[in-house]
């Protein structure tokens, strides 16, 4: 057989060289060790060939086939590489770019004023204590020494489940499960939800949140409930602002009081905030009345403390000058976003 391997392989390579694209160099593969190839066709001829010949070609011709194979896999492994180095370069990513804005929620404004009241009486040593939401009639009313027929009850219009059951009218319950323990000192403020049937309106709604506060031990006085709820109205309000108690009545304290800052808004001159008052009421307190020691298993005679409730919309109205209650209820991104 009359065959110039060399020269095949030598063509063979220059057009591999030559090649521009994957395709290019699998159509030469194919020209080579297709059913037709030419390789192909010096194999199928073998069966013409002596057996000394055929051991010597095969020998040759394995080779020739070996570095033309060798020859495409380093053409293809190079088109490859470009190929892939064009799609990195294509879906590379500017790392300087800026980001997209993602839009992370943030506190409501009665969750921002609660963590600001409850971070002002921990400082101060008090422990936040939370009970359920329903509650008996006696934890909710009766041990607090508003009996049944109480005029109190009749401006706590109750949701009632049964008629030992409802759903607590404040947060006081929680206090007086903890003074049932007999455990002194106290010193502790309970926070959460309350509910009244009351109809929504711009300084009503039927649901609300309250912080109340709690300090018994045995040489508690009205200086103590006053030296405290000044400091957390300084600390809330701005130190700038005085504060004033005006006697008041709430069947669980006695005495009883509501204390006013001066307007921080007008500094106490009188302005439409503050109504022309110069002075703007935020909470209601008192000295325990000794029936609810009694009530709730105590001694009278060797326990003395004080205690306030605070309504959490309230101060949160205040505090950011919302005229409008059921806007801290809508959710209402364009009311809320103010607070970011
Ligand atoms: C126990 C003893 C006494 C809690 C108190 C107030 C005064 C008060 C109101 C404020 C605004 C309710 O949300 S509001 O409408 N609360 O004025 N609360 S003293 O007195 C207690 C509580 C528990 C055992």
């Amino acid at each position: 057989m009359d065959i110039n391997l060399d020269k095949i392989k030598d063509k063979a390579i220059e057009s591999i060289d030559n090649a521009s694209d994957l395709k290019a160099l699998d159509d030469i593969r194919v020209s080579y060790f297709g059913k037709k190839g030419e390789i192909t066709a010096i194999m199928q001829r073998f069966k013409e060939l002596k057996d000394e010949e055929r051991k010597e070609l095969g020998k040759a011709i394995n080779l020739v086939k070996s570095a033309i194979e060798d020859e495409i896999k380093l053409r293809q492994k190079k088109f490859t590489e470009k190929i892939l180095g064009e799609k990195l370069k294509r879906e590379a990513i500017d790392v300087t770019l800026p980001s997209k804005k993602v839009n992370i929620g943030h506190l409501h404004p009665c969750t921002i004023v609660y963590n600001d009241v409850r971070k002002i009486f921990e400082k101060m040593g008090y422990t936040v204590v939370t009970g359920p939401e329903i509650e008996y009639d006696l934890y909710n009313f009766e041990k607090l020494n508003i009996e049944k027929g109480h005029p109190a009850r009749d401006e706590q219009d109750t949701f009632y489940i049964n008629d030992k059951v409802l759903l607590r009218t404040q947060t006081s319950p929680v206090q007086a499960r903890v003074m049932e323990k007999g455990k002194l000192p106290i010193c502790i403020i309970s926070a959460g939800r309350v509910f009244r049937s009351d109809s929504v309106d711009a300084t009503h709604s039927p649901t609300f949140h309250q912080i109340e506060g709690l300090v018994v031990s045995d040489n508690i006085s009205f200086a103590d409930l006053k030296g405290t709820l000044t400091v957390f109205a300084k600390s809330f309000f701005g130190n700038d602002i005085k504060t004033r108690f005006r006697p008041h009545h709430f069947p669980f304290t006695e005495p009883s009081a509501e204390m006013d800052v001066s307007c921080f808004k007008c500094g106490g001159k009188g302005c439409r905030f503050c109504k022309n008052e110069g002075w703007i009421e935020i909470l209601g307190c008192g000295m325990v009345n000794p029936k609810v020691y009694e009530l709730c298993g105590l001694d009278k005679d060797k326990c003395q403390g004080f205690a306030f409730g605070i309504g959490i919309e309230r101060l949160a109205l205040l505090k950011y000058e919302i005229d409008d209650m059921r806007l801290l209820y809508e959710n209402d991104m364009r009311f809320l976003n103010q607070f970011d």
